[in-house]
């Protein structure tokens, strides 16, 4: 069984991480990175229980049984809403002690659009990192879909520490005219697999100099809310140019052109012990040419010996840092940051209250609003700083 517990490493540094599916396509995310990866902690979130009937997961959490009858939410995003907030002291219950949660979903249907940005205020509210890892609809979904999608992603926004999108559109090339859009969903699951099980490697595994869940947390935490990723797997001799060229080349980094104006960046390299300096020397000198003097790098090799004669990298950039937290980072970055920061004032980060000894106490809900919440981010209002 997938629990959530200390890592096989035994290293009490090793973080608890929970990879949460919502909603349909979230479902799908999750079963496949569960099956390839039984380690991996997954559990999946649905109002339809014909999809969380359907998919082989050991914990699967449904939602908003009184709200839609066990049937999906209908692309009706404030029924997902309301199906989570009647469910969410089960949501509650499964954050206890993660101290990462990955929610992966598609945004523009009624349950994952509704949900995920609930479930992001309830994590962050148990005092977990939240990444979120979200689909962007095709235009060919609609502009309804469209606008759907990016009120959601304003409303996660708020509470997650970090989003990465991966816009379906985006898994397109013109060459494709052939490919059918299960093959094009494929694609965007595929990368999300690969991010997260990278990820996981990247926290939990021994290395030389293996990137700790502080250096996550400082990227995530300071990020302006988005962040992109991308990872690159090759054997052989050329494997450290094979990589190098992928993720400069990767469609997640818009064909390398995030990089160029990337503020932070991670760098996770994964080899076995046959890896060579001259294989992170290329990776991380390719890279490093494309980034700006200012960038902040940090970087680490993990060693795996699954990993003979492979490499795989892992990059996480941030393109922007967030201003209110610009002192805090500072001093725990130990940099000084670059001049692109935005310098005129901001607002106040809508950012949750915790609950204290009162945190596991199940909410006050009132007309689907949690009445311990402070109003003002009940009802999003910014307040100037
Ligand atoms: N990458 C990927 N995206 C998908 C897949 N299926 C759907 N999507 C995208 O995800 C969006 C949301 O679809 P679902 O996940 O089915 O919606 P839901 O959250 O279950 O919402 P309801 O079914 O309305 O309750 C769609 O608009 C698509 O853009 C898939 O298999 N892979
Ligand atoms: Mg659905």
């Amino acid at each position: 069984m997938n629990e959530v517990a200390p890592s096989r490493y035994g290293d009490v540094s090793v973080p608890r991480i929970l990879v949460m599916g919502v909603g349909s396509s979230g479902i799908q995310a999750v079963a496949c990175m569960h099956e390839l990866n039984p380690e991996l902690a997954v559990v999946g979130v649905d109002t339809d229980t014909k999809v969380l009937e359907s998919a082989a997961l050991d914990r699967i959490i449904h939602i908003g049984s009184v709200v839609t009858n066990g049937f999906s939410a209908g692309g009706d995003v404030e029924l997902g809403r309301q199906a989570v907030e009647k469910d969410s002291s089960a949501i509650r219950k499964q954050l206890r002690q993660v101290d990462l949660l990955i929610l992966v979903g598609g945004l523009g249907g009624g349950t994952g659009s509704g949900a995920i940005p609930v479930i992001t205020r309830i994590a962050r509210e148990a005092g977990s990192l939240v990444l979120c890892m979200l689909t962007l609809p095709f235009k060919f979904e609609g502009e309804l879909m469209a606008e759907k999608s990016d009120n959601a992603l304003k409303r996660i926004r708020t509470h997650a520490d970090a989003i990465i999108r991966i816009p379906n559109e985006m898994m397109v090339d013109r060459t494709d005219a052939d490919l059918s859009v299960e093959q094009v969903f494929d694609r965007s699951q595929q990368l999300m697999k690969d991010g997260i099980f990278s990820l996981w490697r990247m926290l939990s595994q021994n290395g030389i100099s293996r990137l700790d869940f502080a250096s996550i947390h400082t990227m995530l935490r300071n990020c302006d809310g988005f962040c992109h990723f991308a990872s690159a797997e090759a054997m052989g001799g050329d494997r450290g140019e094979m990589v190098a060229d992928a993720i400069l080349k990767h469609r997640l980094l818009n064909g390398g052109k995030v990089l160029s104006g990337a503020a932070g960046i991670i760098v996770s390299l994964t080899g076995g012990h046959d890896l060579k300096l001259s294989e992170v020397e290329t990776v991380m000198n390719q890279l490093q040419e494309k980034l700006p003097k200012d960038t902040w790098v940090n970087f680490g090799i993990a060693l795996d010996p699954m990993f003979q004669n492979r490499l795989s990298a892992i990059v996480l950039v941030a393109e922007q840092w967030k201003e209110p937290l610009m002192d805090d980072a500072r001093s725990q970055m130990g940099f000084t940051f670059n001049r692109r920061l935005p310098i005129e004032q901001g607002e106040l980060p809508l950012e949750t209250v915790g609950k204290g000894r009162f945190a596991n106490l199940d909410p006050t809900i009132h007309d689907s609003q949690d009445l311990d919440m402070p109003t003002y981010i009940r009802r999003e209002i910014k307040l100037p700083r």
